[in-house]
């Protein structure tokens, strides 16, 4: 493969699966998305999960901007019929659903229209004090397109993804984390620490475990209670035919630290 244009892949972390870190790099248009980049990334983050030494994956972009949406210079050219017949953005942007790692993202700085919509589509947003986040598609003549008027309310409730949706006001960190769109806030300065840290606890525990988990927590927001409850309950029972179940119960017991062969 060649190396990516507008990434920055690199492998970290002290736990015993490692983290795969992707920098969104394109710095000269606040890594503004376009078909190039989010090809790139797909490509990236199906290889992390691939990777058995991976055990979470930390999606990044710079001080000043996670994204800023999608690339504006691409889109003012777009007609209707381009946009169906090419089916504008369900090509490539979507493989981080496809995931099934748990994904982190970590923000700092403007996470805008496509660039929130990102954000949202991975499995929690870790945010520097400097973050903020906005859908303001409203302003360009469109309307959020890749799962904004979907997630932000799940996220955040109707009346504050009303406000943002329909007056494009951005929220800061702070009224972020109240409204429950983000996990975690902290320093600027320490927002790459932090990330590290949240995916070295992941990267400690059983894979199995992991993946069932984040299949199980999506599923609550995809059907009713009772088909979720039901799913959960199936996947519970077959961790119990794994040798991490086993030897994770015996470490409590025998007062050892466990270890996991994710199998
Ligand atoms: N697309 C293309 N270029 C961009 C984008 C963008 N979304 N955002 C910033 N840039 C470029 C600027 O044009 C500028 O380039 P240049 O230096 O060549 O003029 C450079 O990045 C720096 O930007 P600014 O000078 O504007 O920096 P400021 O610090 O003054 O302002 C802002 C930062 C507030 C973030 C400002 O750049 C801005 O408002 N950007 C646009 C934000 C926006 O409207 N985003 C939503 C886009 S629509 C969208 O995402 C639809 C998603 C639908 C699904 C996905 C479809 C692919």
């Amino acid at each position: 493969d060649p190396a990516p244009q507008h990434l920055l892949l690199d492998r970290r972390g002290s736990a015993p699966l490692a983290t795969a870190w992707i920098t969104l790099n394109r710095p000269a248009a606040l890594n503004a998305l376009n078909d190039a980049l989010m090809d790139e990334l797909g490509a990236a983050l199906l290889q992390a999960d691939a990777d058995e030494g991976i055990g979470c994956i930390v999606i990044t972009g710079s001080e000043k901007a996670f994204a800023a949406g999608a690339d504006i210079g691409v889109m003012a050219g777009l007609g209707y019929a381009d946009a169906v017949r090419g089916d504008f953005i369900t090509r490539n942007w979507e493989t981080i659903r496809r995931i099934r790692k748990p994904v982190i993202a970590a923000v700092a700085g403007h996470a805008l229209g496509g660039g929130c919509e990102l954000a949202m589509m991975c499995d929690l947003i870790i945010a520097a004090d400097t973050a903020q986040f906005g859908q303001p598609e409203i302003k360009l003549g469109i309307i959020p397109g890749a799962g904004g008027t979907q997630r932000l309310p799940r996220a955040v409730g109707k009346a504050k993804a009303m406000d943002m949706v329909l007056t494009a006001r951005t929220i800061g960190a702070e009224e972020a984390e109240r409204a429950g769109l983000v996990a975690r806030l902290v320093p600027a300065a320490s927002l790459l620490d932090e990330a590290q840290k949240a995916a070295d606890a992941i990267g400690r525990q059983p894979l199995l475990s992991i993946l069932a988990a984040k299949d199980c927590v999506n599923r609550a927001f995809e059907g009713p209670l009772a088909e979720g409850i039901a799913y959960e309950r199936r996947q519970f029972h077959a961790m119990f035919a794994t040798e991490d179940q086993k030897e994770g119960m015996a470490a409590f017991l025998a007062k050892r630290k466990p270890v996991f062969k994710h199998r």
